[in-house]
């Protein structure tokens, strides 16, 4: 049987450089012949996600509710695309993923079980990458946006319940998670990330989870 492709998830609060070490590892597969795919959530260029981002940039209001269920449409519709990719072969690495919409929503007071709810059997990642940083570090790092969330004491909290989910998904057998320290100069960062990533990407022969199955 032909291998399918790995599905890597990489989160963390803002300014952990997701976008810096996603695009490291993509350049990497590149190099290593893997093919692969970068995805990132909130996809904004759907019309959910245009909904999505006129909230984040409080353009709009919504109920936290409502705009829970609306990132959690949007990793839907994107779902049976990620299914294909793995299928066919490709490594699906992902900027953010179903682990922020428990983290960000559950931090603002939504009871945490009803925050998993929506995105229960979604396809599974085989590993998370979580890059910590304190939010102390990643102020540090030229402040954060404008963006709602992008404030010191939310990212504290959202850092707290991804701590309680990536210890849920370790004892849980669904797939890998690893924390990996996002202080550090980012070579020293990629080269870990990718000491993680080498292995999977060369195929996965088991078939795709489902979260929280
Ligand atoms: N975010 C992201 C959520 O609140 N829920 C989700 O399901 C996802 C995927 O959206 F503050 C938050 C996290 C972040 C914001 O993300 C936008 P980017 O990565 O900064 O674009
Ligand atoms: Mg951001």
């Amino acid at each position: 049987m032909s291998k399918r492709g790995a599905f890597i998830v990489i989160e963390g609060l803002d300014r952990s450089g997701k976008s810096t070490q996603t695009a490291l590892l993509l350049s990497r597969l590149e190099s290593a012949r893997i093919p692969a795919k970068l995805l990132k959530f909130p996809d904004r260029t759907t019309a959910i996600g245009k909904m999505i981002d006129s909230y984040l940039k409080s353009q709009s209001d919504l109920d936290d509710h409502a705009i829970h269920l609306l990132f959690s449409a949007n990793r839907w519709e994107l779902a049976s695309s990620i299914e294909h990719l793995l299928a066919a072969g490709t490594t699906v690495v992902c900027d953010r993923y179903a682990f922020s919409g428990i983290a960000f929503s559950a931090s603002k007071g939504l009871p945490y079980e009803w925050c998993r709810a929506p995105d229960v059997s979604l396809p599974a990642p085989d590993l998370a990458v979580f890059l910590d940083i304190t939010p102390e570090a990643a102020k540090a790092r030229g402040g954060y946006g404008e963006e709602r969330y992008e404030k010191e004491e939310m990212q504290r909290r959202v850092r707290e319940v991804f701590r309680r989910i990536g210890e849920e998904i370790k004892g849980s057998g669904l797939g890998a998670w690893v924390w990996v320290d996002a202080g550090r100069e980012k070579g020293v960062v990629a080269e870990e990330v990718w000491g993680h990533v080498e292995l999977l990407a060369r195929g996965v022969e088991g078939p795709l989870c489902r979260l929280w199955t």
